[in-house]
């Protein structure tokens, strides 16, 4: 994938409420600190545009990253950060949900995981969440580069397994270290995008369609109009002569 833009468009907060797009969104959600900002970057091929911290609980909003003026990634907050009082959690909650449920451009939800641990309560709960709302959750295994490559599909199989994900759901190792996962991620971002793409020109072709359509219709009317309006002073000319000649 081509970056030729990338900007934070949008930021929302708790009362906020979501922006109404018109271009795809694909939203990265996951525990704190495991690597959403930072992926999102690989994404878009910059260093620092979203914002990443050693601290958990960096993003408390939700981010919108425009790209390509084509669509958007979106950065939720992490949940789980401990030092967050139970109120503000489950307010982030609420607001992740209220997101799941309202964007009705929404076209993929990555779940991230940190590859090295088994995923926690919270991770299954988003999972679960994910699921509620029609999705078929992308799994990101984050921090690749930390485990040896012998342990790959060990780790995987441990992720599959705790999230209860079947093996239709597609869990992808990724670092954004070596940026290795980066290609396949695009491919299905890519792909996501194509098919829109073919849907917005099929709309096209069949609004082009009944504008020629309405543009025949509108000839026909204009034509007959024009028939009429050379029939009128006919008429009226008629009636003169008829009036002249009873006089
Ligand atoms: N080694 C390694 N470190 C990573 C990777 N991804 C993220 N990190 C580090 O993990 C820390 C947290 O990364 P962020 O991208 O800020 O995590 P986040 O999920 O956005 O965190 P919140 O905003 O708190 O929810 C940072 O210090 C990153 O540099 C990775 O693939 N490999
Ligand atoms: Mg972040």
């Amino acid at each position: 994938m081509v970056i030729k833009d990338a900007m934070l468009e949008t930021v929302c907060g708790i009362t906020s409420t979501f922006p109404k797009t018109t271009i795809p969104e694909f939203a990265f959600s996951g525990k704190s600190n495991v690597g959403k900002s930072s992926l999102i970057n690989a994404l878009m091929n910059r260093k620092s545009l979203a914002r990443t911290s050693g601290q958990p609980g960096k993003t408390q909003t939700v981010n919108y990253y425009k790209v390509n003026n084509a669509f958007y990634y979106v950065d939720l907050p992490g949940y789980g950060y401990a030092k967050v009082s139970k109120e503000i959690k489950a307010k982030w909650g609420k607001m992740i949900e209220k997101y799941l449920r309202m964007s009705k451009m929404l076209k993929i939800v990555f779940l991230l995981v940190d590859i090295r641990h088994e995923p926690g309560e919270n991770d299954k709960t988003m999972y679960e969440w994910v699921v509620a709302n029609g999705f078929n959750p992308v799994v990101v295994a984050t921090k690749l580069d930390k485990i040896s490559r012998g342990q790959v599909q060990h780790h995987v199989k441990v992720i599959r397994t705790a999230l209860g994900a079947g093996a239709d759901t597609k869990i992808i190792p990724f670092s954004a270290e070596t940026k290795q996962g980066r290609d396949e991620l695009w491919a299905l971002i890519d792909s996501y995008l194509m098919e829109d793409e073919s849907k917005i020109q099929e709309l096209a072709a069949d609004a082009e369609k009944a504008d020629v359509k309405q543009l025949l219709n509108g000839q026909a009317d204009g034509m007959d109009r024009e028939a009429d309006s050379m029939r009128q002073p006919a008429g009226e000319a008629l009636t003169a002569k008829q009036e002249a000649d009873k006089k």
